[in-house]
């Protein structure tokens, strides 16, 4: 009999070549903020690329996100949103945990300080001290419209747990690419008494189809990547050590193709589910382009010039 084999670790998918730190961001402390790049045969820079990687960084806690996590993620999103020349984001989570070498995308809302009544309380702060501003503050949320809302293709690079609020993180980015060793599933909301009620389920819902998105949250049971591909929630499975080359991969093809159309592609998918609000951001980008018509400009310089407007030019019908 041979002795059973041990696996042997999975090489860390994030490769530092690949990157460089995001000028302006030395104050983080529960995420990393890169920038893609080109380097030379030497190393040096040669050029950004139009994609960036915002990495949980609490591997100790499977990248369960505290406030400050939160307004961390916020913020490089943000950053990543108004910058003109970055076309899309991953978002992953780094590892291994130093504890125990586990991996994980994100495990959702750190279960270590979250108080009474929903709030969430940043360490040392009592219901008393907490500033209210801050308090019961379920922020998170704001992170996901965010994604949604965002004009560039958001990709969740899913390098471990995806749990709670950390799967529901995943269920709202445009595409997710999941590790085969180590991306694993599981909806713990209702285990521990919380509940995505908006994009977690019902856009899930969306993604899987009624009864897998209730199975999913009722019975809360971990479902590996390959399922999580078979039922429509994960675009590709690949070996851990590829992850991140594949998401890049992702992010080369993306920022090929004409930003106008992605964004109106993007916004158009989201519509449906999105009510008014998607309708709103669809418009803001059609006015943002009627705005650029011969058309328009002629209503607005027949203002400028009192006069009234010559539409003499402009069909009722193409
Ligand atoms: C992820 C799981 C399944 C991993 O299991 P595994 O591999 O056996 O590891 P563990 O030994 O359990 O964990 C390793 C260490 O990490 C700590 N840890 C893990 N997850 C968390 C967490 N979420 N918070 C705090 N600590 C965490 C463990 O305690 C352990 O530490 P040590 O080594 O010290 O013992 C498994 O860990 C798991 O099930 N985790 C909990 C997942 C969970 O329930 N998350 C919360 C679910 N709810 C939310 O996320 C709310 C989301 C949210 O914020 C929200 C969304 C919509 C509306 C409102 C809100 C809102 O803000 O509340």
């Amino acid at each position: 009999l041979s002795a059973p084999s041990t696996p042997a670790p999975s090489a860390n998918p994030f490769d530092p070549s690949a990157w460089r730190n995001v000028d302006g961001f030395t104050d983080l402390t529960d995420l990393t903020y890169h920038r893609g790049v080109e380097r030379d045969a030497d190393g040096q820079v040669v050029r950004d690329l139009p994609w960036v990687r915002i990495a949980f960084d609490r591997p100790q806690v499977r990248n369960a996100f505290r406030p400050r996590t939160v307004d961390e993620l916020y913020r490089t999103l943000d950053h990543a949103r108004m910058s003109a020349d970055v076309g899309a984001v991953i978002i992953t989570g780094n590892g291994p945990s130093p504890k125990d070498g586990g991996w994980a995308f994100c495990s959702g809302g750190d279960q270590r300080i979250r108080g009474r009544d929903g709030y969430h309380y940043a360490e040392g702060e009592t219901a008393e001290t907490i500033d209210p501003a801050r308090a019961g503050r379920l922020h998170i949320l704001e992170v996901q419209r965010l994604i949604r809302t965002m004009p560039k293709v958001v990709i969740a690079a899913v390098s471990g747990w995806a749990a709670g609020g950390g799967h529901s993180l995943h269920v709202v980015c445009d595409l997710t690419i999941a590790s085969r060793e180590h991306g694993k599933f599981k909806q713990t909301d209702a285990t521990v008494g919380s509940f995505d009620a908006g994009y977690g389920s019902a856009l899930l819902a969306r993604q899987v189809g009624q009864k897998f998105a209730r199975e999913i949250f009722f019975l809360a049971r971990e479902i590996d990547a390959d399922r999580m591909q078979a039922l429509g929630a994960v675009n590709e499975v690949v070996p851990h050590k590829d992850l991140e080359t594949t998401a890049i991969a992702y992010c080369r093809d993306i920022t090929q193709q004409s930003p106008q159309a992605i964004r109106m592609l993007k916004f158009a998918f989201n519509l449906p589910d999105d009510g008014l609000l998607g309708q709103q951001v669809f418009a803001g980008e059609s006015t943002r382009l009627a705005y650029m018509t011969d058309e328009a400009v002629e209503g607005r310089n027949a203002f400028l010039e009192k006069r009234s407007p010559d539409w003499s030019a402009y069909p009722y019908y193409f």
